[in-house]
């Protein structure tokens, strides 16, 4: 390939030539990018094969991470990066007069996710591959991935994504490796040599086609494996409306989450979750038969990890491939399946947690169906051995309860590890929500908490703190990121900080740049860049901060004498299309926004900016150019959060609750280096046990609170008419369920211990330092380690 400069030039040019028939003078930055792509696919293909051939000899046990979202970004850079071929390339590419940051703009990003639990899986299939562990990813080929977000006139606009429009440089279509998933139809039920035999006949077949990704580790050979599964109509199919037929298994794999408010939409879900599964399990079982014969030991050379409930059908499917396909004795294909699947756990939300009617599923899985009913009877019969007579328990416990598949306790009966992602999340989980579960099998429940990849966040995102780092501490931190503790001796050092500071503002710089030209807002790059980014929803309270700045602005207008540092208020949001409570959220930022930003009297110390359409190349531009991270959600309601990690990690100091992985953070750097407000989880559950809280109170007795209240329906956004009534609604006729304004003195009190902190310079710069220090324990790297030994018994 190359191995030099020269050689990089030479072969780009030729392949340039090769690959589109034209002179390079005549390519298009896509050419480019495309050849670039390409070459680098070639240049790791022998790694490739080399990884899964060490793999096979060595007898490695391989993890398999099931996943209904892979929010992968965009691969150029890291790959480029990882492979530490980047400075080479960037110099060969200039020397032919290009940029390389120009041909990574082009990538479209693989968008197969919504946020922080498809974030997650793609962090950790990076630190998979860079400490050198068997694990491959595992999940399905959208052909629109999260719809692309417009903002007009203040209001979410969803159009479908189109990440493949131009194809995709990362993928091999392996036709040869197609697996065949069987929906609807009959089961018969015969006896065959003394035993009950199962045939599953009438379906509706779909092939499954896989498309391969190269997963590359940073500064190793090993190249792991992300397979996407893509639905194709059957070659000859059998069917009486072929035309129908065609149309609804290419749906399968075309949008992530479709609408599921009707049972089509539901329906559909489904299928993608069993299509997922089924196509996974029928090639990592076929590859196994090849290299063992049977599969009594698979759980000793396999594991499957489900993330999240979507997956779950993992379970029964292999139950049935054991059954059916192996005829294994029900207990001996038991012992295999719950020492094989392990499971993490996202969420405590209670309208979160999936349920599948039983009129929706066992049509369309009728054999699935069975085996789960039947994985259900057996376990209600050992809770009544254990509980006997305790009717109430075994039907909170069932798996099939009122109509409804409960995916979440399927989950824990079949699995070996459940998992919460934070500590606290995983307390509230054996406590709480999943209480008679732990009771009953307390040796399943653990908890790791997430974390990020510092290679993406960090190397790639921010080089110029990269490179200040390694000045002064040495590189050993790249390998080993817990080694940023090293940093803690910089926090006073005023030439470090004085250094970090010039790096801080060149991306704010940049960033406000980025602004400008997108929104048409000038915004000071001296002002404090305050920003909240991750999926809008009530419980992550975009209102509070939001209603936090219409104080500001209230403050600013009536107060002359009030003294602010400026302030640039930055969102970036994308609402669940359905979700129609949030996109009010989204309309109310841009109207404050619209009206901050046009008045001239508060002269540019408050501005306020919505990014559209925020993902993850939009958030390698932000997280480095943040000063303040807003982590405010109601506590108890955040798993863990992992943008709060990003941010610490490039030098953001965080206002936040005491709720997910902010807890761990704050055990870290402690009270003076974070600003904490807000109820505890604790006083929130305690507050739901009794019935809530009185809003009105908060209303009428602070003042402050009052005026912004008000200003929703009274005419102040002239722009939005009653717009924002179901806002006021949410916070006094339904007694906010999220504490908005019961946390509402406590935020603004700690906005302004923040604000007072930002004016000594130096004092703030120690806080940002020593964020970074303490922020190697939050690399997905000591998450994977953890994960490697103490669930999948890998190395
Ligand atoms: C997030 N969950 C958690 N869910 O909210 C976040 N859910 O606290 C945590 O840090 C992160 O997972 C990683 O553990 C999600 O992102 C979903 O996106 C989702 C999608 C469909 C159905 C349910």
């Amino acid at each position: 390939m190359f191995t030099n400069k020269e050689e990089f030039k030479q072969t780009f040019l030729k392949r340039l030539e090769m690959m589109y028939g034209k002179r390079f003078w005549e390519s298009t930055v896509l050419d480019q990018y495309n050849t670039l792509g390409n070459m680098i696919r070639e240049y790791i293909s022998k790694h490739w094969i080399q990884t899964n051939e060490r793999y096979r000899a060595e007898h490695k046990k391989q993890v398999y991470y099931l996943s209904i979202e892979f929010l992968l970004g965009r691969l150029l850079g890291s790959n480029l990066m990882n492979l530490g071929i980047r400075e080479v390339v960037e110099e060969g590419l200039k020397e032919l007069g290009i940029e390389l940051a120009h041909i990574e703009e082009v990538e479209m990003d693989a968008g197969l996710g919504n946020g922080g639990l498809g974030r997650l899986a793609a962090c950790f299939l990076d630190s998979l591959a860079s400490l050198d562990l068997p694990g491959h990813g595992q999940g399905i080929r959208y052909k629109h991935g999260l719809f692309d977000q417009k903002i007009v006139n203040g209001y979410q606009v969803e159009l479908p994504e189109q990440w493949l429009r131009h194809g995709n440089v990362w993928e091999v279509k392996k036709e040869d490796l197609a697996v065949e998933v069987n929906f609807w139809g009959k089961v018969e039920c015969y006896e065959q040599d003394g035993r009950l035999t199962f045939r599953h006949y009438d379906t509706e077949k779909v092939m499954a086609v896989p498309y391969d990704m190269p997963v590359i580790g940073y500064d190793t050979t090993t190249v792991n494996t992300l397979r996407l599964w893509s639905a194709e109509p059957a070659k000859f199919p059998l069917h009486k409306h072929v035309m129908q037929y065609k149309r609804e298994t290419e749906a399968i794999s075309e949008f992530l989450y479709p609408d599921d408010t009707n049972d089509e939409g539901k329906i559909l879900r489904l299928k993608q979750q069993y299509f997922l599964v089924a196509a996974s399990l029928g090639s990592i079982v076929r590859d196994y038969r090849q290299r063992y014969g049977h599969l009594q030991h698979f759980h000793r050379h396999v594991a499957i990890h489900v993330n999240d409930t979507h997956p779950v059908l993992a379970i029964p499917e292999l139950m049935r491939i054991l059954l059916d396909e192996e005829g294994m004795g029900w207990d001996e294909a038991w012992h295999i399946t719950t020492n094989t699947i392990s499971y993490t756990n996202h969420t405590t939300l209670s309208e979160a947690l999936e349920k599948w009617p039983i009129y929706i599923f066992q049509p369309l899985l009728p054999r699935i169906y069975m085996i789960v009913q039947e994985i259900n009877e057996r376990f209600c019969r050992d809770l009544w051995n254990r509980y006997p007579g305790d009717w109430k328990r075994i039907e909170e416990m069932a798996i099939i309860a009122h109509g409804l598949v409960k995916m979440a306790h399927l989950a824990i009966v079949g699995s070996y590890s459940v998992n919460g992602v934070a500590k606290i999340h995983s307390e509230i989980l054996k406590h709480r929500e999943m209480k008679l579960f732990y009771e009953y099998f307390p040796e399943k429940f653990n908890n790791k908490t997430n974390g990020i990849t510092h290679r993406r966040w960090l190397l790639k995102a921010n080089k110029g703190l990269t490179s200040l780092i390694t000045e002064a501490i040495g590189a050993e931190w790249i390998k080993q990121p817990e080694q940023l503790i090293q940093l803690k001796k910089y926090a006073t050092d005023h030439a470090f900080q004085d250094q970090l500071a010039k790096v801080k503002h060149d991306h704010k710089q940049k960033l406000a740049k980025y602004i400008y030209e997108k929104t048409g807002v000038t915004v000071d790059d001296s002002s404090i860049f305050d920003v909240q980014v991750k999926r809008l929803h009530a419980y992550k309270r975009q209102l509070l901060n939001v209603l936090h700045i219409m104080h500001l602005y209230n403050r600013l207008k009536e107060d002359e004498h009030f003294d602010m540092h400026p302030r640039t208020f930055i969102f970036g949001a994308k609402a669940s299309p359905g979700y129609h409570y949030a996109k009010r959220i989204i309309k109310l930022i841009n109207s404050v926004a619209q009206k901050v930003n046009s008045d001239e009297q508060i002269n540019g110390r408050l501005k306020v900016i919505f990014l559209e359409n925020y993902r993850v190349s939009l958030a390698e531009k932000i997280f480095p150019a943040a000063d303040v991270s807003e982590q405010i959600s109601t506590a108890s309601k955040e798993a863990s959060g992992t943008g709060n990690m990003k941010f610490m990690m490039n030098g953001a100091v965080t206002i936040g609750t005491l709720d997910g992985a902010n807890i761990e953070i704050l055990e870290r750097v402690g009270h003076d280096n974070m600003f904490i407000f807000g109820l505890t989880a604790e006083e929130v559950l305690h507050y739901y046990a009794n019935g809530g809280y009185h809003s009105y109170e908060y209303y009428h007795h602070d003042q402050r609170i009052h005026q912004v209240v008000n200003q929703l329906v009274n005419g102040f956004f002239p722009d939005a008419y009653d717009h924002f009534e179901p806002i006021y609604d949410s916070l006094l006729a339904h007694n906010d369920q999220y504490f908005v304004l019961r946390d509402f003195a406590s935020y603004a009190d700690a906005q302004q211990r923040l604000g007072a902190a930002y004016e000594n310079e130096r004092k703030w710069l120690e806080m940002s330092v020593t964020n970074i220090a303490c922020s190697g324990y939050f690399s997905s790297d000591r998450t994977i380690e953890e994960y490697a030994h103490d669930i999948w018994h890998i190395r």
